[in-house]
């Protein structure tokens, strides 16, 4: 299977989709685009994701996978180990709903074109935009914090001893954090997660300065 990755080295739902595919030990070609410059606005890329937004997974023959969360479950689906989730309902539950707060509650405030508009329609600054995103990082790191501290199946990770979804997206969000200064250590379970993923290779490989296009 060829796969192609079009994606941003700092965007953090193409980092969880890198690590996902690392994980999995599947190979891919990576597709580079500067979202600043546009280059996902225009009309061939628009072709393939008419959201305009990365990462898109791209299959043999020219179809396109969209969304990070749908692309992480079809890789799932179609190859099913290592297992990023657990089997039992009540663990699948509980990690997805770990990701999705990351993934619903934090990512889309953040996101890029978010910053963009509120910089151009509503004047906010720099330090405006840095403390929108800070904000609604730290409201749902507490909350987060707090349901890994106090839940007995944290282990070494999110939910037990092995990497799965939740993973992956706190490992992406935290580094996303990093680059607005946001430090983790008032999460102290966060801090000892993120620091126990970083050192497994499928994810540091996909973390933002090991990518090609990296500044
Ligand atoms: N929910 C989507 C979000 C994708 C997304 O927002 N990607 C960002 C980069 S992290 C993007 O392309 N932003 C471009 C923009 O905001 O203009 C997913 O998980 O794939």
């Amino acid at each position: 299977m060829v796969l192609k990755l079009h994606n941003f080295f700092r965007s953090s739902t193409s980092t969880r989709l890198r690590a996902a595919l690392n994980l999995k030990g599947l190979a891919y070609d990576y597709v580079p685009y500067v979202l600043r410059r546009g280059d996902t606005r225009k009309p061939e890329y628009l072709a393939m994701n008419p959201q305009g937004l990365v990462p898109v997974l791209e299959r043999e023959g020219g179809s396109y996978l969209t969304q990070s969360l749908a692309i992480i479950e079809w890789l799932e689906e179609t190859h099913p180990t290592p297992a990023l989730l657990p089997t039992d309902p009540d663990g699948r539950a509980r990690v997805r709903a770990l990701a999705y707060m990351i993934a619903c509650e934090i990512h889309p405030l953040n996101n890029l074109r978010v910053l963009g508009y509120l910089a151009d329609r509503f004047g906010a600054s720099e330090d405006g935009q840095k403390e929108w995103f800070t904000h609604w990082v730290a409201t749902t790191f507490d909350a987060l914090e707090t349901m890994l501290a106090c839940h007995p199946r944290t282990g070494a990770f999110c939910h037990g001893d092995v990497p799965g979804l939740a993973d992956i997206c706190l490992y992406a969000q935290v580094w996303n954090n990093q680059r607005f200064g946001i430090a983790t250590s008032a999460w102290p379970t966060i801090q000892r997660i993120f620091a126990r993923i970083d050192t497994i290779p499928a994810f540091s490989n996909a973390a933002p300065p090991r990518q090609p296009d990296a500044a």
